[in-house]
């Protein structure tokens, strides 16, 4: 089969589930709660969006989604994912496709950044949660393809962490500790 993806309209054909993300729906997740909660109140904006394939997400089949997440940072932090584990652990590929970010993995000890651009193919070994983060004034969007039956665990990144956070500094970006003050 053939799926189009629409880079203008964000839209893929034919498609599958597409998703939302507004600043609500990353409670617990900025550093700096205050300005999470500000950015809730001040109109709740929308930090990335994620329309998905019609390939089922069941065991031996390989979805695909594209992420699309908005330029900005709360507290300082950039915009990002809310983050991941695969529960039956697998690997992922990513492929980064326009606007500039970076793929945030952490297997619990070590932590590692793969910085995407167009055309980078960012693998996740099986075990590592993630995170993607726009560190770019653009919008950042890139392909996922994961096995069907990976399963997806968000409680895992609420316990554990990712490791290090993604800061705005100056015109670049800094790492500090996840669970730092
Ligand atoms: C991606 C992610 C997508 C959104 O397709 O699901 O970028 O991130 P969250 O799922 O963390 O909100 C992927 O890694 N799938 O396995
Ligand atoms: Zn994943």
């Amino acid at each position: 089969m053939s799926i189009r993806f629409d880079q203008a309209a964000g839209t893929l054909s034919p498609a599958g589930p597409t998703l939302t993300r507004r600043m609500s729906d990353l409670e617990g997740l900025f550093r700096d709660q205050n300005s999470w909660r500000t950015a809730v109140a001040d109109g709740d904006p929308i930090v990335y969006s994620v329309v998905s394939s019609p390939v089922p997400e069941i065991d031996r089949e390989l979805p695909q989604s594209i992420t699309t997440i908005h330029p900005g940072t709360t507290g300082g932090e950039f915009w990002m994912t809310k983050g991941h584990q695969h529960p039956n652990h697998q690997g992922e590929i990513y492929l980064g496709m326009s606007g500039n970010g970076g793929l945030l993995m952490f297997d619990g000890k070590d932590t590692r950044w793969v910085d995407m651009a167009p055309g980078t193919i960012g693998y996740i070994p099986p075990g590592w949660a993630h995170r993607s983060v726009n560190v770019g004034s653009e919008p950042y969007s890139f392909l996922a393809v994961y096995p069907g039956g990976a399963g997806h665990d968000y409680s895992w990144v609420l316990e554990n962490g990712l490791g290090q956070r993604v800061w705005r500094q100056d015109d670049g970006l800094a790492f500090v500790d996840y669970f730092a003050e």
